[in-house]
Order: C-alpha cells, then sequence, then structure tokens
C-alpha cells in the first residue's frame, strides 16, 4: 500500500507524495466493493425513498458560520470554474467557486440539470451523504486500505491500476484532464471525455472495477492525517484491516476534519495532480462537496467466505 512518485509525476502546487509512503503491508478481509460509483439514477432511488435532503441543498447554518455574512449563507456547493487565461498553479481558488444553487440535481449551478445523465457518477455528495445512502442500501464505505487493494486489481506495486503504462499501447484507460490544466476549452477530451464521463467508459481492472482510476474522486472512511503510513509502520508487522487514524489532522488546513478521498477525477493531469496513480492519496473536509468528488460503496463477504482464503 501506498506509492512512490512516478516518473511521470509532477504534483506543481500540490504536496509531493510525502503522505502516501512508506509504501507497506496490509491485510484485509474478503468484502465485495461495487462495480462503479454510485450513479445519479442509483443515488435519485434513495432520495425518493427516503426524502433525503443532502448538505449542498441545505442552507448553511449561522452558528456553523460565524461571522459569514448572512446573504452568503445560501445553499450550494463547489464546481470547478476554469479560467480563460493561464493562471499560476499555486492557488486553487482561481479555478474553484461556490456556486448557489449547485447540488447533485444541478451539478453546474441552478440551470443546469442532470436530464440523460442517469448513468454518470453522483456528484455534490458530502461524507454523510454517501454514508446515508450506504446505509439505505445495506453497505458501508471502505476503508481506505480496502479501496486500495480493490484498486490494484491483483497487480502489486504498479503505478497504474491497469500496470505500468499511463497509455498501453497509445490506449486511453482513464478519464483525466488533457489540455492546459486549468485553462477553459482547452481539454478536448482525447481520452474520449471533456470533463465527466458516465461509468464504466473505459476497461475494467482485474477485479472487474471500474473507475478506480480519474473521472471522479471517492469518499472513503478513514480520517486524513499525512503521517498514519508512517505509525503504522512504526508499530510494525503487517497492519491488519487498518480503519485509519483516530482523529484527522492535515498541517496545511489544522482546524479542518478530513477525511480520505481516492482515485483522482477527471481534472488529473500530470501538470498539476497525478492522482490517477494508484496508492496516492486526495482529501477532503467532510461536508464539502464538489463536481468531481463521489463515492462507491462496499459490503462484507459473509463470515464463511472470508476465513476460506486464510
Ligand atoms: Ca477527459
Ligand atoms: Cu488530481
Amino acid at each position: 500500500m501506498g506509492a512512490q512518485d512516478a516518473p511521470d509525476m509532477n504534483d506543481v502546487g500540490m504536496s509531493a507524495t510525502t503522505d502516501s509512503r512508506p509504501v507497506h503491508r496490509v491485510y484485509v478481509d474478503g468484502f465485495w466493493m461495487d462495480k462503479t460509483d454510485v450513479t445519479n439514477e442509483e443515488f435519485a432511488k434513495f432520495v425518493k425513498a427516503t426524502s433525503y435532503v443532502t448538505i449542498a441543498e441545505r442552507k448553511p447554518r449561522a452558528e456553523d458560520f460565524p461571522g459569514a455574512p448572512p446573504e452568503n449563507l445560501v445553499a450550494g456547493s463547489v464546481v470547478f470554474s476554469p479560467p480563460d487565461h493561464a493562471v499560476p498553479l499555486n492557488d486553487h481558488f482561481q479555478w474553484w467557486s461556490y456556486v448557489k444553487g449547485a447540488n447533485w440535481r444541478h451539478p453546474l449551478g441552478p440551470q443546469s440539470d442532470i436530464k440523460g445523465k442517469e448513468k454518470y457518477p453522483v456528484v455534490h455528495v458530502a461524507l454523510e451523504d454517501a454514508v446515508a445512502y450506504a446505509k439505505w442500501a445495506g453497505k458501508r464505505l471502505s476503508t481506505e486500505a480496502e479501496w486500495e487493494f480493490a484498486a490494484r486489481g491483483g497487480l502489486s506495486g504498479k503505478p497504474f491500476v491497469w500496470g505500468d503504462q499511463f497509455r498501453p499501447n497509445g490506449k486511453w484507460m482513464a478519464n483525466t484532464f488533457q489540455g492546459k490544466f486549468p485553462v477553459k476549452g482547452t481539454d478536448k477530451g482525447e481520452d474520449g471525455h471533456a470533463g465527466i464521463a458516465p461509468v464504466a467508459q473505459y476497461p475494467p481492472n482485474g477485479y472487474g472495477l471500474y473507475d478506480m482510476a480519474g473521472n471522479v474522486w471517492q469518499w472513503t472512511s478513514d480520517w486524513y492525517r499525512p503521517d498514519y503510513y508512517a505509525r503504522l509502520v512504526a508499530v510494525g508487522g503487517v497492519a491488519r484491516n487498518p480503519q485509519g487514524p483516530n482523529s484527522p489532522f492535515d498541517p496545511s488546513e489544522p482546524t479542518e476534519k478530513k477525511k480520505v478521498h481516492r482515485g483522482g477525477s477527471f481534472l488529473c493531469t500530470d501538470q498539476y495532480c497525478s492522482r490517477y496513480i494508484v496508492g496516492t492519496r486526495g482529501k477532503g473536509e467532510v461536508s464539502t462537496a464538489t463536481n468531481h468528488l463521489g463515492f462507491r460503496c462496499v459490503k462484507d463477504a459473509p463470515v464463511s467466505n472470508r476465513s476460506a482464503g486464510q
């Protein structure tokens, strides 16, 4: 588990992948994972059955944002809003905006909708939204270790979930960003998709799982700490079913409670953030959703199946 910097990894403006080292061994019990990210169609069924309202659709409470002007306490979410000219890559506020009225039904804001996008991954889901869906479906979010075990699809120590080359024989294997990041309109979608893609448009990995790299980031159930792997290694031995640290800590934003994201998204590019490389880690504040963040679920395997493999 974990990643070294891959040869094509640049990560301008992002911290290097020191949080994904040292590479170490873990053991996870058997489990089942959804083949794809949860789609708009699936999420709509859940909302219909439960009348669930996502965080992005709720008006922020004044007590949670002391000092915020009341006109800013409006339901919405974070949307990729590319500039039309080159910008320095050390300031992500250049291409992310809080958009009033953006939510899973309106991914780019009130004027947008999801008609015809039934098979696209649901986005603008915060952690508790994903957890609520999983519970309703009789499933749960994966731990970070389970996620990486699944993503590797039986391959060990490879930079990509499909193997060694980013484009084996010239073939695109994941939905990432082409063109000049993050400039508007330069992603012409040489990989088949400019922006978000429906699920399962690229070959599955060795375990039959789709989109374990690129398209949308995925929530896991682990708190984020950059030193978690180092701590596991300090304990020694093979970590069994690690569940993440007991509490979150991100030195770059110490007051924010973050969980681990995995997989990268349609915005990943070797010019900025190569986190389609398996083993690299993302992170996000638990109540923050965006239009490149989704999730999938897992389910425990029956106990008899688990012991069969030992
Ligand atoms: Ca793309
Ligand atoms: Cu990225």
